[in-house]
C-alpha cells in the first residue's frame, strides 16, 4: 500500500493546533458509498480491537483508512498497528434545531507523551449551514474534563468546518469540539474512528526537514482564544509532546521549558 507520510512540520502543526486537515483525500466513489454504508451502520468493535480485525480487508472502514493520504497521516502520527478504541456514526438531523455542547471525549487525560487519534470522515461537502464540526484550536492539551467546556458558547478562533466532499480530520483526543446546528434540509453525516497507539509515538513520521525552523514556527504560534500568559503554558505543554515525539529532550522553544528544568547541582 503506498502512503504518503506527513513531514516534521505538518506534524508540529499536528502539536500546535491538536488536528490535521485533509481535504477531499477521499474519492468519489468511496464517497458516494459511504452515505449507504453510513445510513446502514458499521457494526461496533470491542475496546483495543487491532484494526485488521475491527474493518477485514475489502470492507468500506478499511478502504477508507488505506486511502493513501489517511494512512500516511495515521501512520506519522500513531505508527504501526493501531488498535481502534471505538467507532460511531454521528449525524446532524436537518433543521436539527440545536447544538451540541463543547467538550473533549472521554475523561481527563494526563498523557504527556501519548495521544489517541481521532478520524473524522465527511463523505459529502459540509456547508456552512450543515452543523459541521466546531473546532477550537490548541485546545487539546488544555486538559478539561469530558464536557466542562460546555458553558462556552463560542471562542475566538474557533472552527466551525466547511469543507468538500471526502474531508477527513486527524484529531489529537484531547480537542475541544462539538457538532453544530444543522439549519440546512440535508442530513449531515460524519463517521469518526477513535484509534489507540500500539507503539512509542517517535519519529513515525517523514523527518527529512526535523531541522527547518518552520518546526519552531508551529510549535510557537498562539490562537485567538488564548489568554496572554496561560497561552505561554500552551506552548510549553507543546514542547514536552514535541521532545517525547522526537527523544530530543534538548528542543525548546524561547528557553520555555530549559528555564524551568535547571536544578543546578541535582541529577536529571
Ligand atoms: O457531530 C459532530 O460534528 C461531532 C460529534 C462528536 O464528535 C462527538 O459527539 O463527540
Amino acid at each position: 500500500m503506498e502512503t504518503t507520510l506527513l513531514t516534521s512540520v505538518e506534524v508540529a502543526g499536528f502539536v500546535a493546533r491538536g488536528f490535521t486537515r485533509l481535504d477531499a483525500v477521499v474519492p468519489p466513489g468511496l464517497n458516494e458509498e459511504a452515505l449507504d454504508v453510513l445510513a446502514a451502520g458499521i457494526p461496533p468493535v470491542a475496546y483495543g480491537t487491532p484494526l485488521p480485525l475491527a474493518f477485514p480487508a475489502g470492507s468500506f472502514a478499511r478502504r477508507l483508512v488505506e486511502v493513501p493520504r489517511v494512512a500516511g497521516a495515521l501512520h506519522s502520527l500513531l505508527g504501526p498497528g493501531p488498535t481502534v478504541d471505538h467507532h460511531h456514526v454521528h449525524l446532524r438531523e436537518p433543521g436539527g434545531g440545536d447544538a451540541q455542547p463543547l467538550h473533549g471525549d472521554a475523561i481527563i487525560d494526563t498523557r504527556a507523551d501519548a495521544f489517541d487519534v481521532q478520524l473524522m470522515y465527511y463523505p459529502h461537502e459540509v456547508t456552512a449551514d450543515m452543523g459541521g464540526t466546531l473546532l477550537v484550536p490548541g485546545s487539546h492539551l488544555r486538559r478539561t474534563n469530558e464536557s466542562d467546556t460546555g458553558r462556552y458558547q463560542n471562542l475566538r478562533g474557533q472552527i466551525r468546518l466547511t469543507c468538500p466532499a471526502g474531508t477527513v480530520l486527524l484529531l489529537h483526543h484531547g480537542i475541544w469540539h462539538g457538532g453544530r446546528r444543522n439549519d440546512s434540509d440535508r442530513l449531515r453525516y460524519m463517521f469518526k474512528i477513535r484509534f489507540n497507539p500500539a507503539v512509542p509515538q517517535v519519529r513515525l513520521w517523514d523527518t527529512a526537514d526535523l531541522g527547518d525552523p518552520a518546526v519552531a514556527e508551529q510549535l510557537s504560534e498562539s490562537f485567538p482564544w488564548y489568554e496572554t500568559a496561560t497561552g505561554r503554558l500552551e506552548i510549553y505543554n507543546r514542547i514536552g509532546l514535541w521532545r517525547a515525539m522526537t527523544g530530543d529532550d534538548t528542543f525548546d522553544v524561547d528557553h520555555w521549558a530549559t528555564r524551568v528544568a535547571n536544578r543546578p547541582g541535582r541529577s536529571a
